[in-house]
């Protein structure tokens, strides 16, 4: 094994960097991982730009990454479920095991929870890096490691439409055409919605998810008002929407999810916005709207690993800008810019670890 062990460290706001740290001693439970792919999400940047996500904060140096796959490198002494070889995805949260979160299997709600790139634990952009071996997936053979990194958003969309009950028939609008509404409206599609409307206030992101399989599409413009968006998205579906999914975060959005929900539907709120919003919330009381809020994802890296290996979801074609390990930087300039979907950092060069060339 060469000494080597490249890895982006987030020292301060704005100032990551590449630098040498030690390979880590893997506990008997544990895989040591030699990484292969790994995904740039909204929050790596988020940390990256202003040295925060949500309610945490970065106050000692941390290694950036979460949505990865890697090759097993060396097995603990008592792992029974890999080998040294195998390609795997890595969930990136391993809960303590103990808590009355974890006992019920929400394990993902556990309040010791250590989740890669989330202050204060490492995240795994680094050519090694160790795991818990219980939440790691081996990979079949069809199934790229791109692929593998991206189970991570495509669990977050899978859990999104777990929470909304989404089934046979439903008529799905998913508001935000970033990577998060585009998994969360591929798994809206594959759980058997029939009708999605997907909305957002870039031409170019609607075009890429009308690619991906949205039915219908709608521009947002500043100038549009509420009453009339909600008309829109009613008359675009022929109908009121079963299941909304806010991908944004943005008050607007939150508040045309409420609104344009069915009576009696759900309104699962996905995207990761201010702490405090003003929605119309006795609007959507009164005709029953569920609103759900959703925390990562729980028990899905199987669902998602099976969806992808049979085919029913492709994930492909959301990595639109590939970089290698050294020029990381470079990566995460391209993701904060927002011009593509996904950012994947390639660790080792790419398709090394592919066992069918595509
Ligand atoms: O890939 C899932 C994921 N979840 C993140 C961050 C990055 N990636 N979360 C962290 C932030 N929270 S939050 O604090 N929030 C809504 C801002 O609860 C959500 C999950
Ligand atoms: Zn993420």
């Amino acid at each position: 094994m060469s000494g080597d062990n490249l890895t982006a460290v987030l020292h301060k706001t704005k100032d990551l960097r590449l630098e040498q740290t030690p390979i880590p001693e893997i506990a008997d439970d544990e895989v040591l991982l030699r990484m292969d792919s790994v995904g740039i999400c909204g929050s790596d940047v988020h940390y990256w730009q202003s040295g925060a996500c949500g309610h945490f904060v970065l106050k000692e140096p941390m290694i950036m990454g979460h949505e990865a796959s890697g090759v097993v490198a060396k097995c603990g002494a008592k792992v029974k479920n890999l080998v040294v070889g195998d390609r795997v995805a890595i969930e990136p949260g391993v809960p303590c095991r103990y808590c009355e979160f974890c006992k019920t299997g929400r394990y993902h709600l556990c309040p010791d929870i250590i989740f890669c790139a989330t202050p204060p634990c490492h995240g795994n952009l680094a050519r090694y890096y160790k795991h818990a071996a219980d939440f790691c997936y081996k990979l079949p053979d069809n199934v790229t490691m791109e692929e593998g990194a991206l189970l991570e958003p495509l669990s977050v969309g899978i859990h999104a439409c777990r929470r909304a009950n989404v089934t046979a028939g439903d008529c799905v609008l998913v508001l935000g055409a970033g990577p998060i509404g585009l998994v969360t409206m591929l798994a809206a599609r594959a759980m058997g919605a029939s009708k999605i409307l997907i909305t957002d206030i870039l031409q170019s992101r609607l075009d890429f998810a009308k690619q991906m399989g949205a039915d219908c599409t709608m521009l947002v413009t500043r100038e549009d008002s509420e009453a009339a968006l909600v008309a829109r998205i009613h008359q675009l579906l022929g109908e009121h929407p079963d299941k909304t999914f806010d991908a944004s975060g943005a008050q607007a959005t939150v508040r045309l999810a409420l609104m344009a929900t069915k009576s009696g539907g759900v309104a699962v709120l996905v995207g990761m916005g201010s702490p405090e919003l003003t929605v119309p919330l006795a609007g959507a009381m009164s005709r029953e709207v569920d609103i759900r809020g959703i925390f990562r994802y729980v028990n899905e890296y199987p669902i998602a690993l099976a969806m992808v290996a049979s085919g029913k979801i492709n994930v492909k074609p959301l990595v639109t800008h590939h970089f290698a390990l050294e020029d990381t930087l470079k990566a995460y300039e391209v993701a904060r810019q927002g011009a593509g979907i996904k950012v994947m950092i390639h660790v080792q060069p790419r398709d090394t670890n592919n066992k069918q060339k595509f």
